[in-house]
């Protein structure tokens, strides 16, 4: 086979539910199951014995130019052969993001040691980008001239992008006033029509669906399982960067749930394939005010769940109170022995600028990770000597009002709330605060000012 040829096992879409188990030609254009309206697998006839070296042609990848081998994503198109032709794919270059020691953030959580995986410095700052350069060599193929989600911020960003890069339509829906303004500037700059729904998410989401079943609309929220096959790649790619060592435990946000079923399936291919001997456990963190799955957990998993109705957190992008992938979510923990916890917007908030200090930085959903693994190993659920991986999902840049009010005391849990009530109330308490110092243009001012600074030592790489 030459280096850059597409492998082709036979590739096809099944219903996830026991129960049903209904099959589809890969190339329908279906979200989810004709029969039971469940959730869609995209499952391959694997040829095992072409598999054997497979991590080895990986890692030779790391040194061609191709872009299909530059790409995080397409790296990896041995294990996500749905693709029918090269030339379908739209790639910027996603994945390819750096694993760090995080060692202020792993003596805060009270682990010996903890590694961050920084999705946010992918091509449009998000672990997005990892689903959509597969979402859209998917709508090419089933030739959709027009792509559309709805979203907190992140997917319409990484939407508009590939779109543009595909020349296709690109249409977003985002609940009015609620994501955060540098999603937004992308998605306008990208040139996305931005539908700004007088509504929250999960009426955005409501919405797209029904548009994409009455009219041409191609649907490229993670609803689509086209998606989850580049997001599953995160779980590669981690691997690869850490020689194919399986980490005790992942931790991700949960918002939509897609993401954590994306891993859930990385993971479980490699195990069925028997190319690792073990799966490290998926922990997925709720925000408090938006934690349908994690609430059901706590409550011993009884019925189907309940989705919040009124979905309420500063970490906007996770502001979703009825996941779509909820039942993948579930398979995910079941085979990973996974577990699930809930965080306040203060623990949020305070884990956000320790996860700064550590020259890491991400926006306010992604330090859930580091904010839950703080609670875990407290309460006993996580031993500190734990290998683990924190997936940072989003970039410091995303979300800087966010930030700028934390480090100067005005970040209120309601933003609404400010302008009606006692400036106490709702205040986020700034624990880690880093306020602009006013200081008059005077040079021996300054010098004092600098000089008394500079007296104390330096912060230490871990205090
Ligand atoms: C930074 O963009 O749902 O549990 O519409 O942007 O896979 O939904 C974003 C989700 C975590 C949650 N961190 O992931 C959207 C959207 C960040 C995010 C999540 C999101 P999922």
């Amino acid at each position: 086979m030459s280096p850059n040829a597409f492998p082709r096992p036979v590739a096809y879409l099944q219903c996830i539910e026991t129960t049903c188990r209904a099959t589809y030609d890969a190339g329908e254009r279906i979200y989810t199951c004709e029969r039971c309206g469940g959730l869609l697998d995209v499952c391959y006839e694997w040829r095992r014995a072409e598999l054997d070296n497979v991590f080895a042609t990986f890692d030779a990848r790391r040194a061609s130019y191709h872009p299909h081998d530059v790409s995080g994503v397409w790296r990896f198109r041995e294990l996500l052969p749905f693709a029918t032709s090269p030339c379908q794919i739209v790639t910027l270059g996603e994945g390819n993001t750096p694993l760090w020691d995080a060692p202020r953030s792993a003596r805060y959580t009270g682990l010996k040691q903890l590694t961050v995986k920084h999705q946010g410095m992918n091509p449009t700052g998000s672990f997005k980008d990892n689903g959509m350069t597969t979402g859209v060599a998917q709508a090419r193929r089933v030739g959709a001239q027009a792509v559309a989600c709805a979203s907190t911020g992140n997917t319409s960003a990484s939407l508009a992008a590939y779109a543009a890069r595909a020349g296709l339509h690109g249409l977003v829906f985002i609940p009015g006033g609620r994501i955060a303004y540098g999603k937004l500037a992308q998605s306008l700059d990208y040139g996305a029509v931005t539908l700004q729904i007088d509504g929250n998410f999960d009426d955005a989401m409501r919405l797209v669906r029904e548009m994409a079943r009455t009219t041409p609309l191609y649907l490229l929220n993670s609803v689509n399982p086209f998606r989850l096959e580049g997001q599953k790649t995160i779980a590669f790619e981690l691997l690869q960067q850490r020689r194919w060592r399986v980490p005790d435990r992942v931790v991700v946000p949960g918002g939509n749930l897609g993401n954590v079923s994306a891993l859930g399936k990385g993971f479980k291919e490699l195990y069925d394939l028997g190319l690792i001997t073990r799966m490290p456990r998926l922990t997925v963190v709720q925000a408090e005010g938006a934690a349908p799955l994690a609430q059901w957990y706590a409550a011993g998993r009884q019925g189907n769940g309940r989705p919040v109705t009124e979905p309420k957190t500063l970490a906007t992008a996770i502001q979703i109170g009825n996941p779509v992938s909820w039942w993948k979510a579930v398979r995910a923990l079941d085979w990973t022995h996974g577990t699930c916890t809930i965080v306040s917007d203060q623990e949020i908030a305070d884990a956000k600028a320790v996860i700064g200090r550590d020259g890491i930085g991400c926006e306010p959903a992604s330090a859930a990770t580091v904010a839950g693994l703080r609670r875990l190993v407290a309460e006993g659920c996580v031993h500190p000597e734990e290998d683990v991986v924190a997936i940072l999902t989003g970039n410091a840049l995303k979300d800087p009002d966010f930030t700028v009010q934390y480090h100067t005391g005005q970040l209120f849990t309601d933003a609404e709330r400010e302008m009606h009530l006692t400036r106490a109330e709702g205040l986020i308490t700034s624990a880690f605060a880093n306020a602009p110092r006013r200081v008059p243009p005077d040079a021996d001012v300054l010098r004092r000012v600098i000089l008394d600074l500079i007296a104390e030592p330096p912060p230490l790489t871990a205090s």
